[in-house]
């Protein structure tokens, strides 16, 4: 009885690594990370940014999707997906344009990608349900401090179940990130490497803007430049995400090389007149080893 038992075990075995095989070697010919393979599992779509305008899709699938912002302008952008519910878009664009972040307490914001350096992309997985979403970037303009979306970098999406909708969340490997009012909080298995999982703790809408610092600089002269810029940044962009609500979660795939990161999120505080909250203690440094 136990012999042939094995023997079918084995069988499957060989089956299971030749199936391996060829799905890695079909991959080395791409420019992708090996984790695409996980990627093109769900929806992904491409959203092109530039000085200040989206090319937005008239409609998104729901569930998990990979959002990629493409960078195709000459400042740095995102793109945050709220569920509009009762709100309409007319009031969306109002509150998003001026940052009144008191008037967008009802609509649900489920992230996005975010710190998207000029030429670049991040990916970001985020969970879309039904219905009609409105998209912003917050980032304030150089020429006069107000939200890109104030100048244009604002749409409405309607996302509508799909064939190719994936209700399943994706597969963690690389940790789990809390934000929290006001810190992040890596869990123990955080290694910035893989699938992360960004989960809001906390009661406001918080980002994660994520940065390696550069030979020589500290927690507070990377803050100190996003505050007031001045020189050449002392830090290098490695993604983030964006305006993620209370009870929120959403992913990202990352792939950290080692160093010294810091982690830093400007939403408002609707509570303390819009003070970013990275002057509330939402700054942090972190070491990837
Ligand atoms: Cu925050």
């Amino acid at each position: 009885m136990l012999r042939p038992r094995v023997l079918i075990v084995a069988v499957a075995a060989a089956a299971a690594l030749s199936l391996t095989a060829c799905g890695s070697s079909s991959e080395s010919g791409s420019s992708d990370p090996p984790s695409a393979v996980a990627l093109t599992a769900r929806p992904h779509v491409t959203i092109d940014a530039s000085d200040d305008r989206y090319t937005l899709p008239a409609t998104m699938p729901s569930g998990w999707v990979d959002v990629t912002l493409h960078n195709s302008g000459k400042v740095g952008h995102q793109i945050a997906f709220a569920k509009l519910g009762s709100v309409s878009f007319a009031a969306f664009k109002k509150a998003a344009s001026a940052t009144d972040m008191k008037a967008l307490t009802d609509v649900q914001f489920v992230g996005g990608p975010n710190n998207v350096d000029p030429g670049g992309s991040v990916t970001a997985t985020v969970h879309l349900e039904p219905g009609v979403y409105g998209v912003a970037c917050f980032i304030p303009a150089d020429r006069d401090g107000k939200p890109h979306a104030e100048h244009g970098m604002i749409g409405e999406v309607n996302v509508v179940k799909a064939a190719d909708s994936v209700d399943d969340s994706p597969m963690v490997d690389g940790g789990n990130i809390s934000l929290s009012d006001f810190t992040f909080l890596p869990d123990a298995s955080f290694t910035g490497v893989g699938m992360v999982e960004i989960k809001n703790v906390g009661t406001q809408v918080h980002e994660m803007i994520m940065v390696k610092e550069a030979p020589g600089a500290t927690l507070d002269k990377v803050k100190n430049f996003f505050i007031k810029p001045s020189g050449r940044p002392p830090f290098a962009s490695a993604g983030g995400v964006v305006g993620l609500g209370p009870n929120e979660t959403m992913y990202e795939k990352m792939a950290l090389t080692p160093g010294r990161y810091v982690l830093l999120c400007f939403f408002p505080d609707p509570t303390k007149d819009n003070l970013p909250h990275a002057l509330e203690g939402m700054a942090k440094e972190i070491t990837v080893s």
